[in-house]
């Protein structure tokens, strides 16, 4: 077995730690998703890692055969949310969800991993809660503290959880949003959760569900931040596991497809709603505790790297710009294992400051502002950032007005002109 520099095999599986995996899909070697590159530099170094997805035959987790080091990957990250209408609406909702089911009272403690630059925190403080975050990217704390944010520039575990209980007590909440399925260490996450919350304390993890994944083909949401892809059913398995139960969920369109997922301590006052049930039904239904989905799901990805290069690089032939809408880590997936470098990408446009005027990691294409993109004007683009469709193509009416198309390319790629049509396609592919 090759030892990659960097990065583990991994064994058992690190939920219920069965080693029988199906093997599910091999997207090849592919550099990392959220290293982009500045064009000053020479980048013949540049790290590649085998993207291989594996289906834990005992409880049905999906995860990566390979972990790369985390201190490559978040230490210095430049991922910072988008200010962007879907997700405001939807942080508010998290909190709205919380506080309608749990009732936290002013003055409880909130603590949140993967914390970012303390956006879901502030709508936490502005009901009168205290907050604490806890992020391992140290030029993102440093942002955070300076919003006001009290920021651990940590990972989370059970001495950062000792740490934050030891100054500034107990939490009633431990939130996770889009972090939970980027860590390997589950059981130190879980005892420190267990240290860190009041007896009727809930931790809530937010996670790409995929089931979404899985019914739209998203698999973009493949790569290497991403160790985990979890069904409710899953996640109860190793809820189970910790002394823990789920006592609610929530679906949303939020990244392509969401589940929030609250646990608590088996012995706490909180019971079980409905809804867990019914999503672990759902779930069966689907055939996620079969091989037979995992089969389609990989002939299905298939598909859409074969139909997406022919319509980009149609394009290309018949005189066309492309230009990628969006410059996300998910982005870099489809463009790397697709094949489309800056032969037929022109540019990407982000709006994140500082993603603008490096590379892509892997196929090089540079990324500019938005104020720079629609100076080049393209005539179509590749909307990279699907998952804020209906956000970004009302936004871009004027360009949609003058004739200009995007490429959406998940669930299977297509032509779009409207913001109504982009959903209808995204939603076309979703379960109920
Ligand atoms: O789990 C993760 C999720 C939550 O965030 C991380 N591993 C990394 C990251 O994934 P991503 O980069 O795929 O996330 P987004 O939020 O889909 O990225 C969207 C990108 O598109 C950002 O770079 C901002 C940009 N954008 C833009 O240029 N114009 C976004 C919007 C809404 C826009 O109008
Ligand atoms: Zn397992």
């Amino acid at each position: 077995m090759d030892v990659i520099p960097g990065a583990r095999e991994v064994a058992g599986c690190r939920v219920c730690g069965a080693t029988d995996w199906q093997e599910v899909l091999s997207l090849g070697l592919v550099p990392l998703a959220n290293r982009f590159l500045d064009p000053a530099s020479s980048h013949g170094d540049e790290p590649y890692f085998p993207l291989r997805v594996l289906s834990c035959r005992a409880c049905r987790l999906m995860s990566l055969d390979h972990v790369v080091d985390p201190e490559i990957l978040y230490r210095d990250y430049l991922y910072i949310t988008p200010e962007s209408e879907t997700i405001r609406r939807h942080m508010r909702n998290v909190v709205d969800l919380f506080c309608e089911r749990f009732g936290p009272e002013a003055g409880d403690l909130v603590v949140e991993m993967g914390s970012n630059i303390g956006g879901q925190l502030r709508l936490f403080a502005g009901k009168g809660m205290r907050v604490v975050g806890v992020d391992p990217a140290r030029n993102l704390a440093d942002v955070a503290e300076a919003n006001g944010i009290p920021t651990v520039p940590e990972f989370f575990s059970v001495d950062t959880a000792a740490a934050v209980r030891d100054s500034h007590g107990a939490a009633k909440l431990l939130l996770g949003r889009h972090v939970f399925a980027h860590i390997d260490d589950l059981a130190g996450v879980l005892d420190g959760a267990e240290r860190l919350l009041v007896p009727d304390g809930v931790f809530a993890v937010e996670v790409p569900y995929v089931l979404d994944m899985l019914a739209t083909t998203a698999f973009d949401t493949i790569y290497h931040e991403h160790l985990s892809y979890f069904s409710v059913g899953t996640l109860s398995v190793l809820a189970e596991r910790h002394r823990m139960r789920i006592v609610d969920v929530a679906r949303s369109s939020v990244h392509g497809g969401s589940v929030l997922v609250f646990m608590a301590r088996r012995g706490s006052k909180w019971r079980s709603t409905a809804a867990v049930e019914r999503l672990r039904g759902l779930e069966h239904d689907f055939g996620l505790y079969g091989d037979r989905v995992y089969r389609r799901f990989a002939e299905d990805v298939m598909r859409v790297c074969e139909e997406l290069p022919r319509i980009v690089r149609g394009i290309a032939t018949e005189g066309g710009t492309v230009a990628g809408y969006g410059a996300p880590a998910k982005g870099n997936t489809i463009l790397n294992v697709c094949g489309l470098g800056r032969d037929v990408v022109a540019f990407c446009s982000d709006t994140t400051p500082l993603k603008q005027g490096k590379l892509l990691p892997g196929t090089h294409v540079p990324v500019c502002s938005p104020q720079e993109a629609r100076l080049r004007g393209p005539d179509h683009y590749l909307l990279l950032a699907w998952n804020y469709a209906e956000e970004i193509l009302r936004k871009e009416s004027g360009f949609l007005a003058g004739g200009g198309r995007f490429i959406l390319p998940i669930p299977r790629p297509v032509l779009v002109d409207s913001a109504e049509e982009a959903v209808e396609a995204l939603q076309s592919a979703v379960q109920l």
